[in-house]
């Protein structure tokens, strides 16, 4: 705190500050920078810091060593009213440099400049080398006790609660690149258990592309853009992309997933996660289970459309991010179920048949359900992007006592790579030390020195056995809750390089997927298959592929062969029989709304008596009203968040039209490109426009009084999911009931049965 002010009138101005928020913003929109308003001139007085965000949260404050400080969360990196060096020098002026007179030469001497601009140059770090766009929010698990009887876990003990970071990714971009590209995402968890930090690291795909972790750097380097001109960014749609997976087929299970509307979230809260590999769970007399983990997402699992997904792309290239931050800030808090799916831990490792070391196998959930063992609540946001999101670090061979990895090869690969990485990525050994990486369990190593060290560990003997520290620190037991590597037996086998006859089966799931999906989702992985491979420039890479869709299923082989200008092949391996997973498909039921934005249209001109009351019921239903209006400012009282010019209808999961309103001066191509070419019309174009778009993105829309009359410019009147009524409170509740399901695809009835 600033030193040089009585306490009393810097408190004067934080809450005079925090007092302005409510006056200035409607306080549930979501995404105001600071925690409060800034004024029109540059503030002159000193002070101490705002607070923080109210949803912001930050790394529990420990010490290196994982004990609690006692230090309140809320302290800031920056806490003073005076600039200062690094070494808390206070500083005169930082936007001269010192020179030799005002029109002479810079001085060597000046340290403050050579501070400042050493420290800038050093600002980034290398980003992740897959998963580098990504991010972040802190939470709580709450376990409901249903693993205590496979597991000695202690956070999985009914009513523990845990906190955790999670950190949500795309793979294949870099760290600037698109949120809504076609992808697999991260979907990593951090569990700060009271044994030990419990990180899973998982996707929102329960498959993966190899079964090797030798093959990783093949085929990531496939993914990635071509090596000569650095493009595409973040896509899969190139020729070594479908150059690899044609050819290493063992590929094609997960490549399904990234071609079905799993590759395209409509957001990371609606996404499920998956643990992928087989792990093993022991409990406290010993036995042991194999599992897989699952995440649930209470909101259901929902996609965006593909011409949306690009168009997301340019418009709002931050689209998921926003979403996460925007729900955490509206209240919304996103919420998953973890479950797992309990198989007898045998020596064949196998379940229904199905090989549980194959990470390109699933086991559908209509064999082994799914069992829920506790909720994920992510509740905050973090205040430092870097410090927690970019820094945090995660890795598979950080569990706590009750869970243990299996042989799977992936797996083990996996174990070597995410320490290794870090090594590079955050300058040295000690990263567990960085706060957000910062254990809730006391860590007591012998790790000691290395780059970054930032504990100052005591003890003279950092050795076993030693007597000068009284031979501390001890190896537990049971007792004392330490892990356990489970004495599994390793089967007498010759050393080779070789995989299990089983996993050479790459194409009967691959065809349990696409035999499970509804004919709209099938439209859809149709669509996304000739899309990627029409974006190819070589023919045979294409007819590679089709061979591969062929083993897959004949239907899809000849719709893609079809929009490729291309023959259907035959199949070079049996059909197989294949029992469909309904559990797989993502449409068909209804889910709540939370944190979905609903965009109303009003005419400043025409009737507003309804808008305010619409927009209460769209808060009170936990959703984010955004009115959107000709001009900026406010409309009969109503502050305005969009302009007919800002706004875009990829923005809003629903559109409403409280009115018709006429073009607005600025409705011309030579001002915004998307009034389209000049003609008479009675609504604004940028208003029909913004219902098309809506519109073929399978939304709901809904219209009151002259509202109606745009649905008609828009040539939408009357479509499925398109709704009108006399007042503003009755299409509403239409409109909800609609996005209950999501979307409305009836709108376009699919071709492939
Ligand atoms: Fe990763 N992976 N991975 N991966 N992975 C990384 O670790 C790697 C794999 C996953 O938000 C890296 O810290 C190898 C499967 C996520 O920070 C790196 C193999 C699954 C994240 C790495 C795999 C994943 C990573 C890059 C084959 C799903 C982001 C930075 C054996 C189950 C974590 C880092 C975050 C990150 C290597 C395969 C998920 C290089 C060698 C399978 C969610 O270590």
């Amino acid at each position: 705190m600033d030193s040089s002010k009585p306490a009393q009138v810097v408190k004067d101005v934080v809450e005079a500050a925090v007092e302005k928020v409510g006056e200035a913003l409607t306080p549930d929109v979501p995404g105001a920078p600071g925690s409060a308003p800034p004024s029109l001139e540059e503030p002159t007085a000193p002070h101490g810091p705002l607070p923080p965000k109210d949803e912001q949260g930050a790394p529990d404050t420990r010490t290196p060593t994982g004990a609690e400080t006692g230090v309140p969360k809320i302290a800031k990196g920056q806490q003073g009213a005076y600039l200062t060096t690094a070494n808390g020098a206070r500083l005169r002026d930082t936007d001269h440099s010192l020179k030799a007179g005002p029109r002479g030469p810079v001085l060597l001497q000046d340290h403050h400049l050579r501070e400042k601009i050493m420290h800038f140059d050093h600002e980034r770090i290398p980003e992740r080398v897959v998963h580098a766009r990504g991010a972040g929010a802190h939470g709580v698990f709450v376990a409901n006790g249903a693993a205590e009887k496979v597991t000695r876990a202690g956070f999985l003990k009914k009513g523990r609660e845990t906190p955790v970071f999670v950190r949500f990714s795309t793979v294949l971009g870099s760290r600037g690149s698109a949120d809504t590209v076609r992808d697999t995402r991260g979907f990593a968890t951090k569990f700060y258990t009271d044994e030990g930090t419990f990180d899973l690291v998982g996707n929102n795909m329960p498959v993966f592309f190899i079964q090797d972790a030798i093959k990783f750097p093949d085929i990531i380097h496939a993914g990635k853009p071509h090596p000569d001109r650095e493009i595409p960014q973040a896509q899969s749609a190139h020729d070594t992309f479908w150059d690899f997976v044609s050819l290493h087929t063992e590929a094609q299970h997960h490549t399904i997933w990234n071609m079905s509307d799993r590759g395209i979230p409509r957001s990371y809260r609606t996404m499920e996660g998956f643990g992928v590999h087989t792990f093993r769970m022991v409990d406290d007399a010993g036995a042991t289970v194999l599992v897989k983990f699952h995440w649930k997402p209470k909101l259901g699992v929902h996609s965006l459309e593909w011409e949306e997904a690009q168009l997301i792309n340019g418009i709002d290239p931050d689209f998921h991010r926003r979403d996460l931050y925007d729900a955490i800030e509206a209240g919304a808090y996103p919420e998953w179920e973890l479950g797992i799916q309990v198989f007898p831990d045998t020596p064949e490792e196998t379940f229904a048949g199905i090989d549980l070391l194959d990470p390109t196998k699933i086991v559908p959930e209509e064999l082994a359900p799914v069992q829920p063992i506790g909720t994920l609540t992510l509740n905050r946001t973090p205040r430092n992007f870097f410090a927690e999101t970019e820094q945090v670090a995660f890795h598979l061979g950080h569990l706590p006592p009750g869970i243990d990895v299996t042989n799977d090869p992936l797996l083990q690969g996996r174990l070597f790579s995410y320490l290794d990485t870090q090594l590079t990525r955050l300058g040295g050994p000690n990263f567990t030390q960085i706060p957000i990486n910062r254990p809730h369990a006391d860590a007591n190593d012998m790790l000691r020195d290395g780059f970054h060290q930032h504990a100052v560990h005591a003890g003279v003997a950092p050795y076993r056995p030693n007597s000068l520290d009284g031979g501390n620190p001890f190896p537990a037991g049971d007792k004392e809750h330490a892990f356990v590597d489970v004495p599994v037996t390793v089967a007498e086998a010759p050393k080779v390089r070789a995989a299990p006859a089983s996993f050479d089966d790459h194409y009967s799931q691959v065809r349990l997927f696409w035999a499970s999906m509804s004919p709209v989702e099938k439209e859809h992985i149709v669509r996304a298959y000739t899309f990627e491979l029409g974006k190819c420039y070589h023919q045979a890479i294409k007819e590679r592929q089709l061979q591969c869709l062929a083993n897959i299923d004949p239907v899809l082989c000849e719709q893609v062969a079809t929009g490729l200008g291309l023959p259907a092949p035959q199949p070079t391996v049996p059909l197989a029989e294949v029992q469909p997973s309904p559990a797989l498909s993502q449409v068909g039921r209804e889910w709540p709304a939370d944190g979905r934005m609903v965009g109303i249209v009003v005419d400043a001109d025409g009737d507003l008596d309804d808008v305010g009351e619409v927009q209460r019921a769209v808060f009170a239903a936990g959703m984010v009203p955004l009115l959107i209006a000709a001009h900026g400012g406010t409309v009969g009282g109503l502050p305005v968040q969009r302009t007919f010019a800002t706004a875009r209808s990829v923005e809003f999961d629903a559109v409403l039209l409280a009115g018709a309103p006429a073009p607005a001066p600025d409705a011309s191509p030579a001002r915004d490109a998307k009034a389209g070419a000049p003609g008479a019309r009675a609504v604004d174009p940028r208003v029909s426009l913004l219902v098309e778009e809506a519109w073929r993105h399978a939304k709901a829309i809904g219209a009151w009084g002259t509202g109606a009359e745009v649905l008609q410019q828009a040539g939408v009147a009357g479509s499925p999911g398109v709704v009108t009524g006399g007042s503003g409170a009755e299409v509403l509740e239409s409109v909800q009931r609609l996005m209950a399901a999501h979307r409305v695809w009836e709108r376009f009835p699919a071709s492939v049965a």
